[in-house]
């Protein structure tokens, strides 16, 4: 299903400033608004048992392999002996933090989260893997006294699968075993067992992933949650959709910000002098949607899918060889469609009818940057679909 943004209460908000304070009371609110997102940090503790999977699900999470160089260490033996940040390549606000196993610490669950300074997390998401453990009750128990929010993972949820196959038994049967374990376990603690969900590191997008998201959105304010999804590697079309519902939200505050300033009255010498703020955007969307060269590659590693094939799948060009957007070429397309836009901007723009070189340049601006996400979403999940095969139709 598209995902559906609603704009006009930004551009209703915008409104009211300008009738309140001109072109310089938008100026200033879009650049402290931009400020004020920059400083929302959301660090995100990812602790367990040791070998429960903790930091092969932060390789996950980012999109990359267990053997890149910026990967965090995994093994069978204990691994991780001090609490470690990751920061997200797509987004430096979010950052996950690789905490040593709790199993093997000599340490009470009370003693270990405060030497790990469990103040400075917003959640924690805590891994347990085969059978539900002491420790993976005594940590949840103590997050918990501790007022601080968390979900839980029962990793390996493939190894399981196996299991049960082995005795003839299906995957659903598996799960639902694995499920009721935790549930038993969890609701003895006075925890509720719709925090907990099943997933294979080694195959992140299926099993309950996706619930996982859903929880997690609940748990955060909006605009950690939105820094949560942009951290995110594209690897399922949840996630894809998401990202797109969010760079939606931008798109009427990067418009407004790219026609601000420019006071040449030709509406596409306007659009045009604003090249750099829209081609940054448009890398940023590149990335965010995993069709970057870095990104590419990671997939690649990932897929074995070599990176021309997976270019191939991404049929529009926007930027052109030099790293620019092709800025011409889309104002022409994004023109054609600027009235067929729903916003009601026009309304909007009727107290700016002193300025129509302005105005039009937002309306082109506006739908240029709407098709561009629409199509690059659309490229996202066919390079995606390329690289995974089958079982991400
Ligand atoms: N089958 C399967 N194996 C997994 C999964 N997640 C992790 N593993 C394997 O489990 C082992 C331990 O993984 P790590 O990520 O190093 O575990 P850890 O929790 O970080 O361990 P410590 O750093 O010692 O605390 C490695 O061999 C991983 O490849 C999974 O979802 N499925
Ligand atoms: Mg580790």
């Amino acid at each position: 299903m598209e995902p559906q943004v609603n704009n006009m209460e930004e551009i209703e908000y915008l409104t009211s400033i300008y009738k309140n304070g001109g072109w310089p009371a938008v100026a200033s609110f879009l650049q402290d608004s931009q400020k004020e997102r920059e400083k929302e940090l959301l660090n995100i503790a990812v602790t367990g048992q040791s070998g429960a999977g903790k930091s092969t699900f932060i390789n996950a999470i980012r999109g990359i392999t267990d053997n890149d160089p910026s990967a965090a260490e995994v093994d069978v033996k204990e691994t991780t002996m001090k609490p470690t940040p990751y920061c997200s390549d797509r987004f430096p606000n979010v950052t996950f933090w690789d905490l040593p196993g709790i199993g093997t610490t000599k340490f009470s669950a009370s003693t270990y989260l405060h030497k790990i300074c469990y103040q400075s997390y917003d959640f924690f998401i805590i891994v347990s893997f085969s059978r539900f453990s002491e420790s993976d009750a005594s940590l949840a128990c103590e997050i918990k006294k501790l007022d601080k929010k968390f979900i839980f993972i029962r990793s390996k949820i493939d190894q399981d699968i196996v299991s049960y196959k082995r005795k003839m038994k299906t995957e659903e049967e598996a799960m639902e075993a694995v499920r009721s374990d935790c549930k038993n376990n969890l609701e003895k603690l006075g925890i509720a067992a719709s925090q907990v969900f099943l997933i294979s590191f080694w195959d992140i997008q299926r099993y309950e992933f996706t619930k996982m998201l859903e929880a997690i959105e609940k748990l955060l304010p909006v605009v950690k949650h939105e820094h949560f999804l942009l951290s995110l590697a594209t690897r399922s079309k949840q996630v894809i959709d998401a990202k797109t519902k969010i760079l939606k939200k931008r798109i009427v505050k990067i418009a407004t910000l790219s026609c601000l300033f420019c006071g040449i009255p030709l509406p596409l010498a306007s659009a045009l002098c604003n090249l750099e703020v829209l081609t940054t955007e448009a890398k940023f969307y590149y990335r965010q949607y995993g069709l970057d060269d870095a990104s590419l590659k990671a997939l690649s590693v990932q897929s074995g899918k070599c990176v021309d094939e997976l270019q191939c799948e991404i049929t529009h060009k926007y930027l052109n060889e030099q790293g620019k957007l092709n800025i011409l070429e889309r104002l022409e397309e994004a023109n054609g469609e600027a009235s067929f836009i729903a916003y009601g901007i026009l309304s909007f723009f009727s107290y700016f009818a002193s300025i129509p070189a302005g105005v039009l340049s937002f309306k082109i601006v506006m739908a240029m940057l709407e098709r561009l996400l629409d199509d690059l979403a659309a490229d996202s999940w066919c390079v995606l679909k390329k690289a995974m095969g089958t079982e991400m139709q």
